[in-house]
């Protein structure tokens, strides 16, 4: 138990990092130093008569520049571009009888998080929409310190042993002699090492799959990828392996539809996460556990500790135990989204880590990346890392050192009784769990790893066949893009031992002759279908969506209310397109505001899209290409077209309207324009993307 001295010489730490100091000069408006200085001029650099040189005494001028030039830490080496949030988790299960971990012990008890989603392979600045696997790291700060769960929104990994990792994050980013391409995996040197990687195969399957490309991070599912452990009051341990599920459902874009996306509004995923937060539509995500003992372990077709494996949830069911809610911004972006600082190895005492080789080599990849990112040990001194737990111990000073204890004493065991500071506690410290270990010390990927193409089999024969166009689409697009035609069929060997018809129409795509099947140290097996595994087999919603409505002047006012009403009934979100960014008037004469000058609010932008035109109006957007392609790439992306009359000489121009169907929607009246958003809950219209496919 701490000494009170102790206890107290730490400040408490503050759970919002976008709290700032500030001085008294700051309080009442007047700029300052940072020494706290006023500032009487902040426009003109100090210097001899108002033509001369400038003076080396300006300190007002060196500080300011200073700091500036030193405001960038290095970007994160993965994971550069992220985005994000606070809120809580709140348990609606106790786990008590497998973990004795704090957070999962009293039903309706909430902890403090911070959650951060990311692409991979960007740098910080590239678009939201890449090809990618988006990370989904979540700091809980527990009453027993931090747990950290880094995991991704794909349940499996490229690789089975961290050794790799540098491997595979080389060759996915840009080329060390040009530099590009940017967050893309379709070039030679990704595809040159996953052909080279069998291993890789299954998670190529998601990465190929619309899970790479998510309509935002409020809709899709998080994973800790790995088996870890539990480990309850008695010292037993259960495995356990953890998913978040989104409260709204999966969703996901289209490839044509993210490559726009991209250039109309780069930070589509981070804006529609701000704006749901201020708008009060908290993200919401349910935390479930598959839970398993070492006998099932045993019997399971594969090895549980192998990350490029996944278990079935028809096999293992998921079950609910919590809540994730993001219910606050960041105050300061860097303060708090580029701080931070997940690292795999913050357990808490009840959860464990697992063998698996993957994990293990985390354990040292994060703490020791920190270091170089924030610049010192202390990083934990940061408030959006700093537990909000007490922290007592005897590691000292370093940069920026900003909890230092007060007293004599910094070394244990000692004899300052009181004022000797925490102690040792066997009962409450963490526990490592006392797993036996009796074998040879060796560099040997295990038999039990060897399978790596049976569940990427599995994952394609779960997927609705519009799923399974997409992922051929994708691997014909970034073969497409490689320039070695050797690659290109080195990729379509390993298909051939995943699916026959998948290998034939991606080698057809490719116009390559079939190579021979990759030589697989496994047969595949053939494992049941897995419906979870599909984003669209899931149950869909218009709730949370976004409905565009493009209107022009003289528009049918009371139909453009009825529509709004819908979407506000449905629980979703609408925006406003118009010829004008101040507005059409509609016709009662009213002004509606818009959100978005046609062609800032292409309808990739939107889940659904409205035209609501006069006959006038109808006509003009005829004539304008940003309206046309509006119409036409809603259509293409198979979204639900709700239209007014007036809008039929646009459908007609954007070359659609001799194929209007079921997902076209004619709306005149109030219950027309309630049906339409029903409808809309079904998100796409996807029998219009195999349609045209069949035609070809
Ligand atoms: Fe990693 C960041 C997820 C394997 C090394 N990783 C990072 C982030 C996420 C993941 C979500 C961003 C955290 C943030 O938002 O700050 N990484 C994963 C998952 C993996 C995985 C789910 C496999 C199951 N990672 C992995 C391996 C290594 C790393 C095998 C190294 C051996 N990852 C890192 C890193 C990063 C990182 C270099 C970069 C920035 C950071 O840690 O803080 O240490």
């Amino acid at each position: 138990m701490a000494s009170a001295q102790f206890e107290n010489s730490y400040s408490e730490p503050q759970g919002n990092g976008g709290e700032t100091h500030q001085t008294a000069t700051q309080q009442t408006g007047v700029l300052t130093t940072q020494q706290g200085v006023p500032v009487a001029d902040d426009q003109n650099t100090l210097r001899i008569g108002a033509r001369g040189p400038a003076l080396l005494e300006d300190f007002h001028f060196r500080e300011k520049i200073f700091h500036f030039d030193h405001e960038r830490i290095p970007e994160r080496v993965v994971h550069a571009r992220g985005y994000g949030a606070n809120g809580f988790f709140e348990l609606t299960k106790s786990l008590s009888k497998v973990t004795r971990a704090d957070l999962f012990q009293r039903e309706g008890d909430r902890t403090p998080a911070f959650v951060r989603f990311s692409t991979v392979a960007g740098s910080k600045g590239s678009p939201d929409l890449a090809r990618d696997v988006r990370g989904f790291a979540v700091k809980l700060y527990t009453n027993e310190g931090n747990w950290d769960l880094v995991g991704n929104n794909i349940p499996v990994f490229f690789i089975q042993d961290a050794i790799k990792f540098p491997d595979i994050i080389h060759a996915v980013k840009p080329a060390p002699d040009r530099d590009f391409p940017q967050a893309q995996s379709a070039h030679d040197n990704f595809w040159d090492f996953i052909s080279l990687t069998p291993e890789s195969l299954h998670m190529i399957m998601w990465v190929m799959s619309d899970r790479a490309l998510p309509r935002s991070f409020r809709f899709m599912e998080g994973f800790g990828v790995h088996t870890f452990r539990l480990i309850n009051a008695k010292g037993e341990s259960t495995f356990v392996k953890f998913h978040w599920k989104p409260k709204l459902g999966l969703q996901s874009v289209m490839w044509n539809e993210a490559v726009k996306i991209n250039g109309a509004d780069p930070d589509f995923h981070r804006r529609d996460l701000w704006d749901a937060i201020k708008g009060e539509n908290f993200p919401e995500w349910e935390l479930g556990v598959q839970l398993f003992d070492q006998k099932f372990a045993d019997s399971f077709e594969f090895d549980v500790l192998d990350a490029t494996k996944l278990i079935p949830e028809e096999q293992v069911p998921v079950e609910p135990v919590g809540r994730l809610v993001l219910d606050r911004t960041v105050d300061n972006f860097f303060a708090e989204t580029e701080q931070v600082a997940f690292c795999t190895q913050n357990v808490v005492p009840g959860i464990d880590f697992s063998d698996d080789p993957l994990l293990q080599g985390r354990n040292f990849s994060y703490l020791d990346t920190q270091l170089k990112r924030l610049g010192g040990p202390n990083f934990t001194h940061i408030p959006v890392n700093a537990p909000r737990c007490p922290m007592t111990h005897f590691q000292q000073d370093g940069h920026m050192a900003m909890k230092n204890p007060k007293g004599r004493v910094n070394y244990e065991p000692n004899s300052w009784g009181a004022m000797g500071g925490p102690r040792e506690a066997p009962d409450k410290g963490f526990p490592t769990f006392a797993a036996e270990v009796s074998e040879t010390k060796v560099r040997l990927r295990p038999e039990s790893f060897a399978d790596h193409y049976s569940q990427a089999r599995l994952f394609f024969l779960s997927q609705t066949p519009v799923e399974q166009k997409h992922i051929r689409d994708a691997l014909v697009f970034e073969l497409s893009k490689c320039e070695r035609p050797d690659i290109r069929a080195r990729v379509v060997s390993h298909l051939l031992n995943i699916d026959d018809s998948l290998a034939a129409r991606v080698a057809e795509g490719l116009r390559l002759d079939l190579p021979e099947p990759a030589k697989a140290a496994r047969p595949t097996l053939r494992l049941p279908a897995s419906d979870p595994l599909s984003i669209l087999k899931h149950p869909t919603s218009f709730e949370g969506r976004k409905l565009g409505i493009l209107v022009t002047d003289d528009a049918n006012a009371e139909l453009i209310r009825s529509l709004i009403a819908a979407v506000g009934k449905a629980g979703a979100v609408y925006e406003v397109i118009a010829p004008h960014i101040g507005g059409a008037i509609l016709s009662d004469g009213s002004t509606l505001p818009a959100a978005q000058k046609i062609g800032g609010g292409p309808s990739v932008l939107y889940d659904a899209v409205a035209i609501v035109a006069s006959d006038a109006g109808g006509h003009e957007l005829a004539k304008d290409a940003a309206a046309r392609d509006f119409a036409s790439d809603a259509f293409a992306h198979c979204k639900f077209i709700g239209y007014a009359d007036g809008a039929l000489p646009l459908l007609q121009k954007a070359g659609i309207a001799e194929s209007l169907d079921e997902g076209c929607v004619s709306i005149s009246t109030d219950a027309d324009a309630a049906a339409f958003v029903e409808t809309c809950a079904k998100l796409r219209h996807w029998v219009r993307e195999l349609a045209v496919e069949l035609d070809a």
